[in-house]
């Protein structure tokens, strides 16, 4: 298909609820959505990078820098036949994995339009609901935070994960643990901490937690093994995992039990993928993580996470955690009886964007036309 046209929207939304982890709180949640055209047809994709470098050096700023110079111009008017057309073609442009993910994923979503496919038959995904939990943020008060883990509970979540940092870690995953004493419960660090902890990570042991994500440095690889071989339970990688080789180079070092899967976070699918077939290979569980999504992202990680090995709870909440109003429709609703949500069946990922609520969140706009 001949990609004949592109367009970036900067969109900015408030959530419904102050998400605070330990690298800053988030009230208003921004992103960067790709849509790319063809046959008639339009693929989207969602840049998770955020208003500041806080998770990640990409910012909103940043990838759409890199979209609109480097990356849309590789793409702009070409013939693509395959998802496997794209990463050729980023190959002058080092690092930023989010917006590079956005064009790619957008380009998955088109061709299995195409195609008449979901993105899941496309990808040989094996499941059609996905098992889901809540990502809790660092509550004001202890009392609040058993409220609100109380309320998510209520709502029907079977796994929630609490942020944590120095100064609200043992206290508060132990008071959680004690009013649920077999919900599956986590932590997420997001790099707050260093290996002097290891001692604060051996009192979680007795707390049977599912796993810890990233305790340590945001690049970090070696103090990892280093910690996980003084704690049992399971240390989880998110921020440290842009490639496959980052993955081969954890699982070969015992750095972790457990890969969090992002897939802005490591470039897009075609990335995405070859990280769970060596994670599988290498008896390495996963679970798709979340960066807040719009309905775009959401449904993407969605399918995703519909390939085998992703056999852990993911952070993809119902919609209703996050917005008042999607962009996208049909919004997504949790699975009471199970803790699921469903994967949309129709081509692509399956969602509809709504151009005109796209227009009212939207706070930057630019069209790329086919030269000539
Ligand atoms: O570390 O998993 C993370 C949100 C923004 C940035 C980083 C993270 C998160 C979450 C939210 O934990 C997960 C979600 O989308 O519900
Ligand atoms: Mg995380």
């Amino acid at each position: 298909m001949k990609i004949e046209h592109v367009e970036l929207h900067h969109i900015s939304q408030r959530l419904v609820h102050p998400f605070r982890t330990s690298f800053g709180t988030q009230i208003e949640r921004s992103c960067i959505l790709v849509a790319v055209y063809s046959d008639g047809l339009v693929g989207w994709g969602e840049c998770t990078a955020s208003h500041d470098p806080g998770y990640s050096y990409e910012t909103i700023t940043t990838a759409w820098h890199i979209l609109s110079e480097f990356l849309v111009p590789q793409i702009l008017g070409q013939e693509i036949t395959s998802p496997a057309d794209v990463p050729p073609r980023y190959d002058k442009v080092r690092g930023h994995p989010m917006a590079k993910a956005s064009l790619e994923n957008a380009i998955w979503d088109l061709l299995a339009k195409a195609q008449g496919v979901s993105l899941s038959e496309m990808l040989g995904g094996v499941r059609d609901r996905i098992e889901v939990g809540v990502s809790i943020g660092i509550q004001p008060t202890l009392e609040g935070l058993l409220q609100r883990v109380g309320q998510f509970v209520d709502k029907g979540y079977g796994r929630i994960k609490m942020k944590i940092e120095p100064g609200w870690e043992i206290e508060p995953l132990s008071a959680v643990r004690e009013l649920h004493p077999t919900i599956k419960l986590m932590a997420d660090a997001n790099s707050a901490f260093t290996l002097e902890y290891a001692p604060l990570f051996q009192q979680m042991d007795p707390l049977n937690l599912l796993m810890i994500e990233q305790p340590l440095h945001h690049d970090d690889i070696f103090d990892h093994a280093k910690l996980q071989a003084q704690v049992n339970t399971p240390i989880c990688l998110d921020e440290s995992i842009h490639t496959p080789n980052h993955a081969r180079w954890a699982i070969e070092m015992k750095a972790c039990r457990i890969i969090n899967m992002k897939v802005a976070r490591v470039g897009g699918i075609g990335s995405a993928v070859a990280i769970h077939d060596m994670c599988q290979e290498a008896g390495i569980p996963m679970w798709h993580g979340g960066m807040l999504e719009t309905g775009v992202g959401r449904a993407t990680n969605l399918h995703l996470s519909t390939l085998p090995n992703f056999t852990l709870p993911a952070d993809i909440s119902a919609t209703e955690r996050y917005y008042t109003e999607d962009i996208a429709e049909p919004s997504f609703h949790l699975n009471v009886e199970d803790s699921t949500i469903t994967v949309p069946t129709g081509p692509g990922i399956g969602v509809e964007v709504q151009m005109d609520r796209v227009k009212k969140y939207r706070v930057q706009h630019e069209v790329f036309d086919t030269p000539g």
